[in-house]
């Protein structure tokens, strides 16, 4: 009897020995020698056939062991225990020291980017913003503009109708028309119209069926073409540096008469040429539109030409785009690649 318990007690603390860090092996190994059914426990229960006088000393030698075992099985425990904590804290250690990670941030789009640049150098000239619907009435969209019936604008191979009277606007000139329309009779404008507009074009590296526009229009008493060319100018070189030149040539716009096309110096070579992709060496580079508001277009709306006079000017936000940033395929804008993107 006594050998058998030895037996089991060596047994058990091997079992426990061996228990690296399962916390329910140990409570198995617990069940196995100290559970009701376990083997120190049926060991107990044969002392029924022992004598007298061995039982209580057989008893205290079963007792002892059992303390035993239950104090190995505790030492494990808190031992495994331990160890857990130190693992854990191991594997959620924080370096405090170590800078933070940078928040990716969003950044505006280069058309963006450079339609709030334009509106910021005509607001800083006193001109406000005006808006329009981009779904147009043929009177808004052409008529009130000066183009007549026969206008090849007009065709419905150029601009993208809705219904014979309704259409995608292509121009943003008739948010003009329709804040000439709105305002006091020969009352002063100074506005600018930008926005998206759309025609039926191809798309490839130079086309898009929409682009961007801004439009601007200034009308008042004794407004010139003097006015026109020094606010140009002026927008230019706030634009693309303070060594930007400009150069007019002489165009033609229903809109406006007379009518002028407007080059500036090339802002990536400065002229000097030498294989510049963007003025292709030419040193000049066209970018907008303009004139003096044909006298019929203030009629229309409203204004007595006898009494004030007004110019007006068109550019794409592309194109400028384009210039600005040395940018060779009018896609790139439209394809959101992010490799393009970031580098603005
Ligand atoms: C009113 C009166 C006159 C707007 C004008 C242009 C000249 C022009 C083009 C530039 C490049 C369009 O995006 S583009 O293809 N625009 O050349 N636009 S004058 O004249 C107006 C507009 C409204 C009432």
């Amino acid at each position: 009897m006594e050998n058998k318990i030895a037996e089991l007690k060596s047994a058990a603390s091997d079992a426990i020995k061996k228990v690296a860090n399962d916390l329910k092996e140990l409570d198995n190994i617990r069940v196995k020698f100290l559970g009701k059914k376990g083997e120190l426990t049926n060991l107990l229960r044969g002392m029924s056939q022992l004598s007298a006088e061995d039982r209580p000393r057989i008893g205290k030698i079963v007792n002892d062991a059992r303390a035993e075992i239950e104090k190995l099985i505790a030492e494990k425990n808190s031992e495994l225990k331990a160890k857990a904590l130190q693992d854990k804290l191991a594997s959620e250690k924080i370096d405090v020291t170590l800078p933070g990670r940078k928040i990716q941030r969003g950044h505006l789009h280069p058309l963006t980017l450079t339609l709030n640049r334009v509106k910021e150098i005509f607001i800083n000239m006193g001109y406000t913003v005006e808006e329009g619907p981009e779904v147009e009435t043929d009177f808004y969209n052409f008529e009130a503009l000066n183009l007549p019936k026969d206008h090849p604008a007009r065709d419905s191979q150029d601009s993208f109708y809705i219904t014979e009277e309704i259409l995608l606007r292509t121009q943003t000139s008739p948010v003009q028309a329709r804040t000439m329309q709105k305002n006091i009779p020969n009352a002063p404008i100074k506005m600018i119209a930008p926005g998206r507009v759309y025609r039926r074009d191809d798309f490839d590296a130079a086309h898009s069926p929409m682009f961007h526009q801004v439009e601007g229009l200034v009308i008042d008493e004794k407004i010139t073409f003097g006015d026109l060319i020094g606010t140009l100018d002026f927008f230019c070189k706030q634009m693309f540096g303070e060594s930007t030149k400009i150069r007019l040539r002489p165009s033609f716009f229903p809109f406006t008469e007379p009518s002028a096309e407007v080059d500036v110096s090339c802002p990536i070579c400065h002229g000097h040429g030498s294989g510049c992709k963007v003025c292709h060496d030419s040193g000049w580079l066209e970018i907008l539109g303009c004139g003096e508001v044909h006298p019929d277009v203030l009629k229309m709306s409203g204004y007595d030409p006898s009494k004030v006079s007004g110019f007006a000017f068109g550019m794409g936000v592309e194109r400028l785009c384009m210039i600005k940033y040395a940018i060779d395929d009018l896609r790139l804008f439209f394809e959101n690649d992010m490799r393009f993107l970031n580098q603005f």
